[in-house]
């Protein structure tokens, strides 16, 4: 059983407007029973001296991750935009860290790593570095979507040396194909990622 104190990191991923909302162009059902879980943890996590870190999906205009430039996914998640606000109904601090995983107009899936869209190449987000530095040496990771960027940013974390939990009672899946969801939890499993349903 993760617990939350000095040297753990809550890890929100990407509940923002486009997966959060229903109004959104990615939506992710189950979607509202993650803010109200999320929300739970966030709290405790805070009162028990653990940090918490906001990570957003944030796109440039033109990527090979939407479908108009040739990839799998409707637009969502552009900069700047109304959808990759963070969901009004997600109790976060102001003061806790944003990581924006694109600010120079690359993307990607993991909180850990940025991937440029035209060569491909990965480079580091902000996310481990704040780890570092604050002490951290346990993650919790929760938010969406499991299947893709809760599946990522909780592999690097692990592979990285945190010692990992996800929780599943505070993820949703987008269940591109059925079964996706399921085989993303097999494999952080199989990653040494601890899966509990909650640590509040
Ligand atoms: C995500 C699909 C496309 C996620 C991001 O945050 O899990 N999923 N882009
Ligand atoms: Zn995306």
């Amino acid at each position: 059983m993760q617990r939350y104190g000095p040297g753990t990191a809550l890890i929100v991923v990407d509940v923002q407007n486009d997966f959060a909302d229903p109004d959104g162009s990615l939506n992710v059902p189950g979607a509202d029973a993650v803010v109200a879980a999320a929300n739970r943890e966030i709290a405790t996590a805070i009162e028990l001296g653990a940090i918490v870190v906001a990570t957003q999906d944030w796109h440039p205009e033109h990527t090979p991750h939407f479908a108009k430039d040739g990839g799998p996914w409707p637009v969502h998640c552009v900069g700047g935009t109304w959808g990759a606000g963070l969901h009004p109904a997600l109790e976060i601090p102001e003061a806790a860290p944003r990581v924006r995983k694109g600010a120079n107009g690359e993307d990607g899936y993991s909180g850990f790593t940025m991937r440029d869209p035209r060569t491909g190449e990965t480079t580091p987000t902000e996310l481990e570095g704040l780890l570092r530095a604050t002490g951290v040496e346990r993650v919790v990771v929760v938010g969406l979507a499991t299947d893709y960027c809760v599946k990522a940013t909780a592999l690097d974390a692990a592979r990285l040396g945190f010692r990992t939990a996800v929780l599943t009672d505070a993820i949703a899946a987008v269940d591109l194909q059925p079964g996706d969801g399921d085989r993303a939890l097999e494999e952080l499993r199989t990653a040494g990622v601890k899966l509990q349903r909650s640590v509040v």
